[in-house]
């Protein structure tokens, strides 16, 4: 096959062409966020929120997180945050995306690998002081009062780590228009960082809120956060609550 050429004198018009399939508003985003690597250019109007897993069963004592023998006072944290920006979003009318880690009673969307994991009273589907862990409907499963999903913010439901895996977010942020995603929640190095990954090779821009997130293992969590930003934001960008805020602020002012 011969391969296009494109003559100097074509490339105006290819040029323009190409920003209008495109969409202009996608060459001027409208405002900076200070972010590790670097800043971050972001259209508010292309961009999501994803919390992740923000669910009893791993903020609070009895869940699976607790049973597993973690100290779920760590992750309680990264409630305020989590709180703070989803407040910010909703005013701005951002796409709010919720997503919840967990099973079908009947264990028949959990691989047996994953279920079949330390002692018997301890595994997913096992009675607990919430519920079945990690099953869907259980008082465990739900996530935390703080971050209460509203009528009308999409709940994902995964069966997996990341949250692309098995369920339809791709399409939904697609049929959005939506570009970037502002990701906080729980864990950091497990279900925030696969999501991470995966909506990296999806081709969307990640902004990790750090301080919004949260680890049984803080040095997981700071290593975590780390190796997002790191080699020139390999997976994506790593910013604060704080300076998400601040740029939403920026933007509403001046719209
Ligand atoms: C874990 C999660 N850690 N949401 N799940 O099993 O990170």
């Amino acid at each position: 096959m011969v391969a296009a050429r494109c003559e100097p004198e074509q490339a105006q018009p290819l040029q323009s062409l190409f920003r209008s399939l495109c969409g202009e508003r996608r060459l001027m985003p409208a405002v900076e966020i200070a972010a590790k690597p670097r800043a971050l250019p972001v259209d508010f109007a292309r961009t999501a929120l994803v919390i992740i897993d923000m669910q009893r069963d791993f903020l609070e004592p009895g869940g699976f997180g607790a049973v597993l023998g973690n100290d779920v006072s760590l992750l309680v944290k990264a409630v305020a945050p989590c709180r703070r920006i989803l407040e910010g979003a909703r005013a701005a009318s951002l796409l709010v995306i919720h997503t919840r880690e967990g099973h079908r009673p009947d264990l028949s969307d959990a691989p047996p690998a994953k279920v079949q994991r330390g002692p018997v009273e301890k595994r997913i589907g096992a009675d607990g002081p919430m519920g079945r862990i990690l099953i869907r409907g259980e008082a465990g499963h739900g996530i935390v009062p703080a971050l209460a999903p509203l009528l009308g913010e999409p709940v994902l439901d995964k069966p997996g780590k990341g949250a692309f895996y098995q369920t339809d977010l791709d399409l939904i942020l697609r049929n959005r228009g939506i570009e970037t995603l502002l990701v906080c929640g729980v864990t950091t190095e497990v279900c925030v960082h696969t999501t991470v990954r995966e909506a990296n090779d999806r081709g969307y821009r990640c902004l990790v809120l750090g301080d919004a997130c949260a680890s049984y293992f803080p040095e997981f969590h700071e290593v975590g956060l780390r190796m997002i930003a790191a080699q020139g934001g390999i997976f994506g960008w790593v910013s604060t609550t704080g300076e998400v805020l601040t740029a939403l602020a920026r933007t509403m002012k001046a719209a």
